[in-house]
């Protein structure tokens, strides 16, 4: 006993990345970057709501499904059973990385448990949020939220089943069986063709066959043998459905728990937790963000930050950086270090804004209140810093970076008190900086 254990903990050789915001902090950046020097890249939640942007080469990929470490061939691109997986938009997405160049046979492996999206999932999610009003979640439409609630309701169908014609058209039947009555009765909306459905998906075995794994034994197994793995977290730890600002959240877990839950991987072999942190904030969808900017500034960050949708090219909610929603993200997740992204979308600001407290009902809180009806009421405090009002594109390392950028990131280490390691100063592989 004593010796497996051992073992364990001399072996923690995986490293998680998450988002600490509301997504789109640069996760896709930071793990094309880092997989050069992993042997394996792991998805452990979400699906193809997710929009992860790489730039190399002149090119800029933007990635839902497929591991951001496809573009180094030595690493090996695993979609754990955490993740829900819609297999068109898969197929389409693998055909988009072997048009650039970049073989994935024997590289990309997908979990025999993965749930799958199926069309109906898609149709409920849109029928859902149209019926919310007022209430919508604004969901990417991608039909994550329906297919996790057939996962937890173990109605759910699985990649294993599409090896599998026959049971996967009982399920299909038995599920639409439900469904179409809800559709029908409740939506008023045309009942699905079943048929249709059962044909659809009965032509994917063949054709997925060769990516489908028991994942979960061979990751352990591959850190067993010494293999470097990096899961990528998809979203952000403040649309987790656990510990985000509920209900205006997604279906999974994008926080550096879920990352074991998500790929089967035991948690005591997860070593360091990269928390990726944009200089600023952005929300795309509903709920409440406190430093939310309605006016000139805001509009500017979008515009320099060019925050729109990477998956349904919609306009992302644009404030300052907020120090308690981090604090709060850095705890949850056990982040060991940040990376602070999008730093050079701050060089045209004379000043820049961190949020540090919350006043709520005239008392300062410092911790993060994670219900939406107590965080829409709270009022931002905050700390001016000077702005550096220069480009730090070209530096490599931290003392090239202008001093007012070195005390706005000292600011937040202080604040925080986890190390920023790691500066991204563009969108591009080399515009990066490491401690
Ligand atoms: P869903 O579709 O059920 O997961 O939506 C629930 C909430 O989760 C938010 N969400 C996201 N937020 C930021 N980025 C995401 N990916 C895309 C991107 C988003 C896009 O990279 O830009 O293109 O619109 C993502 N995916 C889900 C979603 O907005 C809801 O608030
Ligand atoms: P993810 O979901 O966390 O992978 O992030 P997205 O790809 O949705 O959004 C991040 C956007 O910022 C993408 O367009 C990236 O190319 C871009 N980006 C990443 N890091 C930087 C950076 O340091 N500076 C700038 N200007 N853009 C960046
Ligand atoms: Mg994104």
């Amino acid at each position: 006993m004593k010796e497996q254990s051992q073992r364990r903990q001399d072996a923690a050789t995986a490293t998680v990345i998450v988002g600490t915001q509301f997504g789109d902090e640069g996760k896709g950046k930071l793990v094309d970057f880092l997989s050069a020097r992993y042997d394996v890249v792991v998805r452990y939640q979400g699906g193809a709501n997710a929009g992860h942007t790489i730039c190399f080469d002149d090119k800029t990929v933007v990635l839902h499904l497929v591991p951001s470490g496809i573009f180094h061939e030595g690493c090996i691109c695993v979609i754990g059973n955490g993740v829900v997986i819609d297999p068109t938009a898969l197929l389409e997405e693998i055909k988009q990385v072997e048009a650039l160049g970049y073989d994935v046979k024997d590289r990309l492996f997908i979990s025999h448990n993965a749930h799958l999206i199926m069309p109906y999932h898609k149709l409920l999610d849109s029928l859902n949020e149209n019926a919310q009003n007022a209430k919508k979640i604004g969901t990417t439409g991608r039909g994550i939220g329906p297919s996790y609630e057939d996962k937890f309701a173990r109605k759910g169908i699985r990649v294993v089943d599409l090896l599998h014609p026959e049971i996967l058209a009982e399920k299909i039947r038995e599920n639409l069986d439900a469904k179409n009555k809800l559709i029908t009765s409740v939506y008023d909306t045309e009942a699905v063709d079943v048929e249709k459905i059962v044909e659809e998906y009965s032509e994917f075995d063949a054709i997925i066959n060769p990516y489908v794994k028991n994942t979960q034994l061979w990751l352990n197994r591959q850190i067993q043998q010494g293999k470097s793995v990096l899961l990528e977290g998809a979203q952000g730890c403040l649309l987790d459905v656990d510990h985000g600002t509920y209900p205006y959240v997604t279906s999974s877990n994008p926080t550096s728990g879920g990352a074991s839950t998500g790929s089967g991987i035991a948690p005591n072999y997860i070593g360091n937790v990269i928390g990726v942190c944009k200089a600023y904030m952005t929300r795309v969808g509903n709920g409440a963000f406190p430093t939310e900017l309605f006016d000139a500034t805001g509009e500017d960050l979008g515009r320099i930050g060019h925050e729109f949708g990477a998956t349904t090219g919609r306009r992302r909610r644009c404030g300052w950086l907020d120090l308690v929603a981090l604090r709060y993200s850095l705890t949850i997740n056990g982040v060991t270090e940040i990376a602070l992204t999008k730093l050079d979308v701050l060089d045209a600001f004379d000043e820049v804004k961190i949020c540090t407290s919350y006043k709520l009902d005239g008392r300062e809180i410092k911790d993060f209140p994670t219900d939406d009806q107590t965080l829409s009421r709270v009022e931002p405090v905050y700390t001016t810093l000077k702005g550096w009002m220069v480009s730090n594109a070209e530096a490599r390392s931290f003392g090239e970076l202008h001093p007012a950028t070195r005390a706005f990131i000292e600011f937040i280490e202080t604040d925080t008190g986890v190390p920023v390691n790691c500066i991204s100063v563009g969108p591009g592989r080399d515009e990066t900086v490491f401690r």
